[in-house]
């Protein structure tokens, strides 16, 4: 409670408690979203960091006169009356009558694009992202980041939940932990170094700690190549388990916190999900196909011939999708069994047949959002595998720790923030799910 003129008044009031101040007086604070100037009154949109509340102006039930300064983008403190109303649908809605408002500051310039409408009409998307700061006011833009909000906090309170620590992995590394040539390297006071691409190796090294890790974070993967579903910046939900009977045990846990995310999803960023038309997925179980079936099947189905039998094109995981919705009506399909020949150093081979992986990816529509499986654990196995590899044990003598002084079975996964994103709102591009993308042509904003 605020004192103004001497009265007591409820102060930054929220949207959604407007329902406990009917007929009371309370102050709002926002922008000036949008102004309609009719005849004798006008309705002022606020937005406040949620929602857009609209307010009536006239001068019969105000003490405000009416200002000109008062414009789109400025911030304000309002004073006024909830009052309530039945739509035509019978929902009760709220306004607020203005009695007063405080003009806390006001913009310098006009906006270069059109924010209030329901979508940034006709803008393209380089002009959307060079302009971030002030398009994602609109407040279709700014649901997206919302719902990823709901996403990341999903994977946090699942995993807490699940006896997880949560933990913060260095960005500056030794070495890059997922190989390939899409590292970026760094001048470390004359020493080469390199940006994380993943925490694979720090995650494996606290599962010998804490058994069960996990981090949300920033890595980096140098993509020489513009692809809409490729970032040289992305947020990589990471987790790690120990004791594990095998690497389903990773697919069970991913299933479970993909159901909680939804769940929570759906029960408190519903306003958001509206807004962007998201259609969120339904998860019973996850089907899941072998590596080399999946092959088949789009050679023989889909009369697909491939071009790549060690991975799939994106052509390919789209038909996966297709098929996994047709087949299964599920959004999801886990595919198993990657040839050891594409799966990085750490990835147990299959005992049963070395030339596949205890591994697997997730794809979410027909994209790839997860790769996980189990790890090698031993120490002598994961030497082998290393020189196998090319690589120099030595150099990796901190993380050989792990394995040298006792590992248990363990695996983990890597889901990609944005790409999640993307396909939950059905997006075309990562960009669109990215506040601040970082690719081959773009650093700012
Ligand atoms: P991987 O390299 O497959 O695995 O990455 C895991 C997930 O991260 C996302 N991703 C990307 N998103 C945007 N831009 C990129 N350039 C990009 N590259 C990858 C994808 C992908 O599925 N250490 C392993 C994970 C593990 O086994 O635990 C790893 O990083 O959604």
């Amino acid at each position: 409670m605020e004192q103004i003129n001497g009265k007591l008044i409820n102060e930054n009031v929220a949207f959604e408690d407007f329902k406990n101040y009917d007929g009371q007086e309370v102050t709002i604070s926002g922008y000036v979203h949008r102004i309609r100037e009719m005849t004798g009154f006008a309705f002022v949109i606020i937005r406040t960091k949620r929602d857009l509340i609209q307010c009536v102006y006239a001068p019969e039930f105000s003490s405000y006169r009416w200002d000109d300064r008062l414009r789109e983008e400025a911030c304000v403190k309002v004073l006024g009356k909830v009052v309530s109303s039945l739509d035509a649908k019978g929902n009760q809605r709220f306004e607020l009558q203005i009695h007063d408002v405080t003009i806390l500051s006001l913009p310098a310039e006009d906006l270069p694009i059109v924010i209030n409408k329901k979508q940034l009409d006709n803008i393209q998307l380089s002009t959307i992202l060079d302009l971030r700061p002030i398009a994602l006011r609109n407040p279709k833009e700014r649901a997206i980041f919302k719902i990823q909000e709901g996403i990341a906090r999903g994977f946090r309170e699942f995993l807490l939940s699940q006896d997880f620590t949560e933990i913060r992995s260095p960005k500056i590394n030794f070495a890059g932990a997922e190989g390939g040539t899409n590292v970026f390297k760094l001048d470390y006071f004359g020493k080469q170094v390199y940006l994380a691409q993943s925490p694979q190796l720090y995650k494996q090294a606290l599962v010998g700690v804490y058994e069960r890790v996990f981090e949300i974070a920033p890595v980096f993967r140098a993509e020489h190549h513009d692809t809409s579903r490729h970032l040289n910046e992305y947020i990589s939900m990471d987790f790690e388990m120990g004791f594990i009977n095998d690497f389903r045990d990773i697919m069970n846990m991913e299933t479970g916190l993909l159901k909680y995310i939804f769940n929570l999803l759906k029960k408190e960023y519903s306003a958001e999900l509206e807004l962007l038309h998201a259609v969120v997925p339904e998860i019973d179980t996850i089907p899941c196909m072998k590596f080399m079936d999946a092959k088949e099947l789009l050679m023989k189905k889909f009369k697909y011939n491939p071009t790549d039998m060690k991975d799939f094109d994106p052509q390919e995981e789209e038909m996966l999708g297709k098929y996994a919705k047709k087949e299964f009506n599920s959004d999801f399909i886990f595919i198993t069994h990657y040839p050891s020949k594409k799966r990085p150093f750490y990835t147990m081979d299959d005992p049963e047949d070395p030339e596949y992986t205890l591994s697997f990816d997730l794809l979410f529509r027909g994209l790839e959002i997860t790769s996980g499986g189990q790890r090698v654990h031993d120490y002598k196995a994961q030497v082998d595998k290393m020189i196998k590899c090319g690589m120099d044990p030595e150099q990796f003598e901190t993380y050989l720790m792990l394995h040298k002084y006792g590992a248990p079975p363990h695996g983990g996964l890597g889901l990609g923030l944005e790409r999640l994103t993307m396909h939950l709102l059905g997006f075309k591009n990562v960009r669109e799910a990215t506040m601040f993308p970082r690719d081959i042509n773009r650093v700012t904003p």
